[in-house]
């Protein structure tokens, strides 16, 4: 298996290099359980372990290998298993908030190159949701590309593609059907042999579909999209990176219902544009264009000249951000003092890598 077809760079190079473990070789996760992670190195597929010891340094979830990653890793060929020491720093991610009490940033998958985020051209269009997909893929700093699907369900594709062209800040619209097939060319155009490509979007929106499209007949026996059951349930519980007949490689991810963004600090202004833009005549540097006075995104929303929808939007994005950073200075003071408790119980305890 040659790495380069896997997204392998110069830049991962330098970084597996760089940790001056020269009998340490690369592998790419391309698909994880509850239980384990599948790595493609140039041996083939293994099953990735991850020892105690890399689960202990870590200080979050988010910091162990995920769907995309590049490790450095120890192949046991024997046994058709590999021994993961360390994850590449990643060169892009897809992050959120996991849902539950406490706050944690869950990497959804890493190292993508572009993001399709799915809409469907039916009842279930909106505008605010695209809004908010588009803020974590731009935090997470791969370059989104919206996809609006089912036009075949549609009266007037263009009419809001129109609309979603108002919110997403430059990125470009495309009109598809996987269904009659419409616009699955101009999608093609995206994928580049070697580069990483998810697909994210609320369930139903047609994301297996579309992949299946890409792939063409012969993923129906790996991919099976179901119809949705009465209780809309997901039909995706599984992720993993699949190389298309071009060479670029997928990654497909079940449907996000509802999510909580993760930290975003440039997301939130990369997507909003229009009000980066607006901001300049803020009297206030720091505005927040919230309870400020003389403040210019006030003053256009008053106007008429900036969507009063999308100014909320873009308010309720940026107190979301607020509450998860200081959830997240919660969670650091918790993860030092885990931390703390480790380096005191292993005091005295030689590391069999030598690492630590
Ligand atoms: N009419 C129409 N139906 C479509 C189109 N694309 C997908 N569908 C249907 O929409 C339903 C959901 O499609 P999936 O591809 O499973 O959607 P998904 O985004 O992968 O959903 P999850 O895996 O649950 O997140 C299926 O019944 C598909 O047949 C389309 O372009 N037009
Ligand atoms: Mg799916
Ligand atoms: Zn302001």
């Amino acid at each position: 298996m040659n790495l380069s077809t896997l997204g392998w760079s110069p830049l991962f190079a330098a970084a597996l290099a760089a940790l001056n473990r020269p009998e340490w070789v690369p592998g790419r996760v391309v698909g994880e359980d509850k239980h384990a992670v599948t790595v493609v190195g140039s041996e083939g597929d293994l099953t990735g372990i991850i020892p105690g010891r890399l689960l202990h340094r870590s200080a979050s979830h988010a910091e162990l290998p995920k769907v995309g990653d590049w490790v450095a890793m120890t192949p046991l060929l024997g046994e058709r298993k590999s021994i993961i020491h360390a994850v590449l720093p990643r060169r892009s991610k897809l992050a959120r908030k996991v849902t539950g009490r406490e706050t944690e940033e869950q990497v959804v998958a890493a190292n993508l190159d572009t993001v399709f985020v799915v809409q469907a051209l039916d009842q279930t269009f909106n505008l605010r949701r695209l809004e908010r997909f588009l803020v974590m893929v731009h935090e997470g700093g791969a370059r989104p590309v919206v996809i609006l699907n089912k036009s075949d369900l549609c009266a007037d594709p263009e009419a809001l593609a129109e609309e979603a062209r108002k919110v997403v800040g430059g990125a470009e619209v495309l009109i598809v059907s996987a269904k009659s097939r419409k616009g699955i060319g101009r999608l093609r155009q995206h994928l580049r042999a070697g580069e990483t490509v998810c697909f994210v979007g609320t369930s139903g929106v047609g994301k297996s579909s579309l992949i299946n499209r890409l792939y063409g007949e012969a993923l129906q026996d790996t991919i099976e999209v179901r119809e949705r059951d009465g209780k809309g349930r997901h039909a995706t519980t599984w992720r993993e990176i699949i190389p298309l007949p071009d060479g670029a490689l997928v990654i497909d991810t079940p449907g996000m219902r509802e999510f909580h963004l993760w930290q975003v600090e440039d997301g939130l202004l990369e997507a909003f544009p229009d009000v980066a833009e607006l901001a300049g005549g803020c009297h206030f540097r720091n505005c927040t264009h919230a309870h400020e006075n003389a403040c210019a995104v006030k003053v256009a929303v008053e106007d008429g000249r900036f969507p009063r929808d999308r100014y909320q939007s873009y308010l309720a994005l940026q107190k979301e951000r607020a509450e998860v950073r200081r959830d997240e200075t919660k969670h650091v003071r918790v993860v030092e003092q885990r931390k703390a408790h480790l380096s005191r119980l292993k005091h005295g305890y030689e590391d069999d890598d030598g690492q630590e």
